[in-house]
């Protein structure tokens, strides 16, 4: 295992301390993103001990250090895995050639790019969350808020790293961009749809952390197969840390669910609104607009930027390892394009095709989520069920962007009908499909802090246990 220097200002495991310049860069960028940690971090709770964990190391045993830490105080640091020996281009143009330890010239600007997409989501989600601390329905989930946000924190960190480290003067003045840009500002926005989407309520943040941080889990994922070593090695130890948000986001779901099927039985009525718990439409709703904007994230269906990637060796598939053929230049993907609106079956080749390859395995994935929670309406004896709607449904990016699909896939008026903005029956029927504004009002109705420990919020059920062997009624964040 690389030597993890913990005593350091910046913890790292990159001998940061022998790169006089670049520790200089980093302990410059250092108070800026405190000061926007403080600014646009969690609000209301900075100077709250909080029970985190703070990783300390990179293998997989004993890699996280739990304890109270003040959110300013956590030790963001810079954390690579192990580099592999010998490691070698996995797939695309320059399969089987060595993997680069510095970035190459010629894919300078490819990867900046990749680079700063990939950062400034990081930021963008922790400004999304920044308010939720004052509606958090108990102690654990608070605490499970501060945790994801101190660990995008370190993500940035991750990218800031890279940035610092390869791409000179260019990579500072990126870093500071990516502390200059706000989630939601129409002047200065965050890059990527999703992450200028207001996350209002818990329920949004269960969705997100649920979809839009699975997304993170296979954009890493791809990044992770990178023949740029420094940004594999990065991406790797990211998603150690991804997966306790998708486990945030995955059992928040489950637990609203699971409430909203005791107190349906609870009702003579099945009336859950009447119980105080938030009705399975509404659930159903928040579901088609996060996995919706979270399906956007994988950029269009037929990217030439996505087949560049892949032969130049930037960004693979997730798994690489598992496709026996890394060229992917014999293959296709046969996929419904929109041809004179009427969808038609055509073949794409499949370099272009590489986001909607990764965008499968991410619905394989969800929809494993999805039967999960649709095990406890079945275990409650239920005849509901929740499902991901179509692909094609309410997308802002790719080859059905503003079509007026609904969320079968089928389109809303036939051939000839205008797109979803102008389409009077879409926009009739998005009531039926997204949160209304009613939606919106019922659930903000319930978004009351709950702060005693032990207790919780009477639309979600409790979690079956604590964290890291800890009783749910431990005392996660302290408030006094
Ligand atoms: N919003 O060829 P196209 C995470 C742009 S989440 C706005 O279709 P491409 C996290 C695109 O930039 C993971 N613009 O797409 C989760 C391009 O612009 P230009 C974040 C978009 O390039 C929760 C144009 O449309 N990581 O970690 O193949 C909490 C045509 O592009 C969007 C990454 O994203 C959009 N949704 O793929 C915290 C990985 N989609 O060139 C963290 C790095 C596309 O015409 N990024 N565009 O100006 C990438 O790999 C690629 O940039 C994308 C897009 C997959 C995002």
């Amino acid at each position: 295992m690389s030597n993890v220097d913990l005593t350091a200002k910046i913890p790292n495991n990159v001998d940061l301390a022998q790169d006089k310049r670049l520790l200089r860069a980093l302990e410059q960028w250092q108070p800026n993103y405190l000061a926007w940690w403080k600014d646009m971090g969690p609000h209301g709770f900075q100077e709250k001990d909080v029970w985190l964990r703070t990783a300390i190391a990179v293998d997989a045993e004993g890699w996280a250090h739990f304890d109270y830490v003040k959110m300013p105080d956590y030790r963001w640091g810079i954390f690579l895995a192990d580099p592999v020996a010998d490691r070698r281009i996995g797939f695309g143009d320059a399969c089987g050639g060595p993997a680069w330890a510095v970035v190459p010239g010629e894919h300078r600007n490819v990867l900046r790019r990749l680079i700063v997409t990939q950062g400034d989501t990081e930021p963008a989600s922790v400004e999304q969350q920044r308010l939720l601390g004052h509606s958090a329905p108990s102690l654990y989930d608070l605490r499970n808020l501060f945790q994801v946000n101190v660990e995008e924190g370190r993500h940035l960190w991750a990218m800031v790293y890279l940035l610092h480290s390869q791409f000179g003067r260019d990579g500072r003045e990126e870093a500071e961009e990516l502390l200059q840009r706000r989630s939601g500002n129409p002047d200065k926005p965050r890059i990527l749809g999703a992450f200028n989407a207001p996350i209002e309520n818990w329920l949004d943040f269960f969705m997100f952390t649920m979809f839009t941080d699975r997304d993170g889990k296979y954009q890493l994922l791809a990044l992770a197969e990178s023949g740029f070593d420094p940004l594999a090695r990065t991406t790797r130890f990211m998603l150690t840390e991804e997966a306790h948000h998708m486990f945030v986001g995955e059992t928040g779901v489950e637990r609203v669910v699971q409430r909203s099927a005791e107190l349906m039985r609870q009702d003579p009525n099945g009336d859950v609104r009447a119980q105080g718990g938030i009705p399975l439409d509404v659930i159903q709703k928040h579901l088609n607009l996060w996995f919706a904007l979270s399906l956007d994230l994988f950029g269009g269906e037929i990217s030439s930027n996505a087949a560049s990637y892949f032969a130049a060796g930037l960004k693979g598939r997730a798994y690489e390892d598992k496709f026996s053929d890394h060229s992917a230049l014999h293959e296709s993907y046969r996929m419904p394009v929109v041809k004179q609106g009427k969808l038609i079956e055509e073949d794409v080749p499949l370099r272009n095709a590489m986001n909607e390859v990764l965008r499968d395995a991410y619905v394989d994935d969800c929809q494993r989520g999805v039967d999960r929670w649709n095990k406890r309406l079945e275990e409650a004896g239920l005849p509901d069920r929740l499902r991901l709607p179509s692909k094609r449904f309410y997308r802002h990016i790719g080859i059905y962007a503003d079509l007026p699909f609904d969320p079968d896939g089928n389109l809303v008026g036939g051939p000839a009908s205008p797109r979803r903005e102008a389409n009077a029956e879409w926009q009739r029927r998005r009531g039926e499909w997204l949160p209304s504004a009613d939606d919106k009002a019922y659930v903000a109705s319930l978004q009351k802090a709950v702060r005693q420990p032990g207790q919780i919020a009477n639309w979600l059920a409790r979690p079956a246990r604590g964290i890291k062997g800890l009783p749910f009624e431990y005392e996660y964040v302290r408030l006094d």
